[in-house]
């Protein structure tokens, strides 16, 4: 007569077998809905970036006045409350453009030819304003202010 006899090592082996069929049929379901394993996930110390550049718009009124507008470009950028995201502002035109972005103590220099990286993090939601420093006011310019909608 035979007996089949359950060692420590073969009841591990089924437990263990048992154990991936059971999650694997629970990630195969998981993934059918649609949703992204957790592995896939951003994980909240991964660092979005996003790439702004300075533009220049020149024109000419009826008059003959010569108009010219420096911008930002994309004018404005939406970033998540707590998000850790490094902007990056590649001058393209425009010699310098000294930035502040309004109620922060961030500021900087962005150069013709140059890219200067802004590590941007907001804690609180709002909308805050990159001011170029140069093209700041309506009275000598058309000012340059790009949008940081953080929400
Ligand atoms: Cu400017």
């Amino acid at each position: 007569m035979n007996f089949f006899v359950v060692t420590k090592k073969t009841l591990l082996l089924f437990l263990t077998t048992a154990i991936i069929l059971v999650a694997g049929f629970f990630g195969y379901f998981l993934l059918k809905q649609g949703d992204l394993p957790v592995w896939l996930q951003q994980s909240n110390d991964s660092i979005r970036e996003i790439d702004m550049i300075t533009i220049e718009f020149h024109t000419k009124t009826k008059d003959g006045k010569d108009l010219v507008v420096q911008r930002w470009d994309p004018g404005t950028i939406f970033l998540e409350k707590g998000e850790k995201v490094n902007l990056y502002i590649n001058a393209t035109n425009g010699e310098d453009h000294p930035f502040h972005i309004e109620g922060t103590d961030i500021s900087g220099i962005v150069k013709k030819g140059g890219t200067t990286m802004v590590p941007l993090q907001f804690e609180e939601e709002g909308t805050y304003r990159l001011i170029c420093d140069t093209h700041a006011h309506r009275d000598h310019s058309i000012p340059m202010i790009g949008y940081i909608v953080v929400d």
